[in-house]
């Protein structure tokens, strides 16, 4: 694992100069990565015998208030886990929250030459994911190996383990995984049964947080079961309705399932359909009003993020971003047509 940007050594300093009577808190991404990159770092604070004050699992879009929040709270100290919080344009917020706290970031999206000058700023490659990279950082402190099966699971979730370093890490335990078969082993399956509950408890995600720190693993499969009967019915109609656009090789569908499972979906139907490129636009949950859009590339011959960049570009209040390989982004349902329209031609 490279770093892209920043030293081990500034974390460790970070860390160091921690005290008893700071009020530290801990911003990780509303997903599998974000949340497991959360409970390592509560387990490296636990260590130093301190309790942060708060713990927020947020959207990207969502840190700009967070901050706003810290500073209520009196927070002092931040350790921001998984955010792309460099992803959008005017990030004069963001420059700004490190004169206002003591910040430490740690991500694997994309860095924005706008924040090269930042120091406290651990930025990787995106195979390797906010949870591996705490994982390795923690070690300087203590064996973080009772953590290995969360680990295992982020790497699936962000799909680390198409760097080849990453899947051998997860042969030393699992011997037989390959990238066909992860997700029928326990490190893909552990993954499969979290990222239920994450999208089953979308609107309280600290339910998610506290079972995994009970390691309550059965109440996240109860949320499963009724997840998969969801992600069944809407892959099939997605497989049956969806329109081909043979030019770009794009599959576009629009529908309106209960939970918010367009990502999952489009994730397995990338997997079995490389070449194409997968989008899915549904109702936001979260804000109504708007779509939500998800698109995959497996194979990375289409970069995704560009194209949802490009679809949303002048759509008011609209936002789109994430991997080359698996992106997304919302824009106001009025403007559905006129996306479309962006992303095919
Ligand atoms: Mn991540």
């Amino acid at each position: 694992m490279k770093f892209l940007m920043g030293h081990e050594k500034d974390f460790w300093n970070f860390v160091d100069s921690i005290k008893k009577e700071d009020k530290v808190a801990i911003i990780s991404h509303n997903d599998l990565d974000g949340l497991a990159s959360a409970f390592l770092l509560e387990k490296l604070l636990d260590f130093k015998k301190i309790k942060p004050k708060l713990i927020e699992i947020i959207d990207y879009g969502d840190l700009e208030n967070c901050f706003v929040k810290c500073k209520k709270e009196g927070i002092n100290k931040i350790l921001l886990s998984d955010i792309y919080a460099d992803g959008r344009d005017d990030i004069a917020f963001f420059i700004n929250a490190f004169r206002d706290f003591d910040l430490f970031m740690i991500d694997h999206h994309p860095i924005n030459p706008k924040i090269r000058n930042i120091k406290n700023i651990i930025k990787t490659e995106t195979p390797f994911c906010a949870t591996l990279i705490i994982y390795s950082l923690m070690k300087h402190y203590f064996d973080p190996s009772d953590s290995d099966w969360l680990l295992e699971a982020a790497l699936v979730a962000d799909r680390s383990y198409f760097a080849e370093e990453n899947l051998k890490l997860l042969q030393i335990k699992h011997p037989s995984i390959t990238e066909k078969n992860i997700m029928e082993l326990i490190p893909g399956e552990l993954m499969q049964t979290i990222g239920a509950a994450i999208i089953y408890y979308a609107d309280d995600l600290k339910k998610v947080y506290n079972f995994l720190k009970e390691k309550n693993i059965k109440s996240m499969e109860k949320a499963r079961k009724e997840i998969d009967k969801e992600f069944k019915k809407w892959t099939n109609e997605f497989k049956k309705n969806a329109e081909f656009y043979e030019t770009k090789k794009i599959l576009f569908f629009y529908g309106a399932p209960k939970f918010g499972i367009t990502s999952a979906i489009c994730t397995t139907l990338s997997i079995e359909n490389p070449n194409k490129v997968i989008v899915f636009v549904s109702d936001s949950q979260r804000e109504p009003g708007k779509c939500k859009v998800s698109a995959r590339s497996n194979s990375g011959e289409v970069d995704v993020n560009i194209l949802l960049q490009k679809s949303v570009r002048g759509l008011e209040s609209a936002m789109a971003g994430g991997h080359k390989k698996a992106s997304g982004g919302t824009f106001l349902k009025k403007d559905l047509e006129k996306f479309k329209k962006n992303l095919v031609s």
